[in-house]
């Protein structure tokens, strides 16, 4: 299999799930200004969006968007519990908070990403984001990860997301003008996130300053 990522994005989160899981996948860098990838081809020509991450199966099949990529990857190894059996109410809570990730927590980024673009957007956005987060600390403040008592891909996807407000430990884009100085709990399971293996392995991979 390989993996498209582009260094500190959203890629992060499937970078991590494969080392989790010990995954034999070849991490392919995207440029973030060409979109070319280091062979020289044109991303847009493997993801017709021009965006990461994309996993190319085995069969040459490509599957998009980090939410089902990283449910696939996890049912892969369904003994690691990185995502409950398909069908079960866990499952369910489990895409509920991959869906809140990804259009709230994700996307609720953009603005503070684009910040110039974005103009008085901002002021909308900021809060939002904010609120979302102060949620994500009271969820956390009486299990250590997000779905319970282990690690699951959701884990793997909020890090990815939540380092884009940390800007002090990434080298170069996706800096965001949030921090999180008073949620404890979030704090907290941030710090225990960096020190999982394979994490710190992602961020090593990705070549970024960790
Ligand atoms: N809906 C996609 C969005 C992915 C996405 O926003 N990727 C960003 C990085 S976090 C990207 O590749 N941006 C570059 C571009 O759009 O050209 C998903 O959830 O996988």
């Amino acid at each position: 299999m390989k993996l498209y990522y582009l260094p500190a994005s959203c890629s992060l989160s499937p970078h991590i799930v494969v080392n989790e899981l010990g995954l034999d996948v070849e991490l392919i860098r995207v440029d973030h200004t060409t979109h070319k990838t280091e062979s020289g081809l044109d991303f847009h020509d493997i993801n017709p969006h021009g965006y990461v991450p994309l996993l190319e199966l085995g069969n040459g099949d490509r599957l998009r968007e980090g939410p089902v990529i990283v449910q696939y990857l996890a049912d892969l190894k369904p003994d690691a519990g990185l995502a409950a059996p398909a069908g079960t109410m866990e499952r369910y809570r489990l895409q509920e908070m991959l869906g809140f990730l990804s259009t709230e927590i994700h996307k609720g980024f953009i603005p503070l990403l684009y910040a110039r673009l974005a103009g008085n957007y901002v002021e909308t956005a900021r809060p939002k984001l904010e609120k979302r987060y102060q949620w994500i600390d009271a969820h956390l403040a009486d299990r250590p990860f997000l779905m319970g008592d282990h690690f699951t891909v959701a884990d793997a996807y909020l890090f990815a997301l939540t380092g884009w407000g940390q800007a002090a430990w990434l080298k170069s884009y996706y800096k965001a003008g949030i921090h999180f100085d008073e949620l404890r709990n979030l704090e907290a399971w941030y710090a225990r996130m960096r020190q999982r293996h394979a994490v710190r392995r992602a961020i090593e991979e990705e070549g970024l300053a960790f």
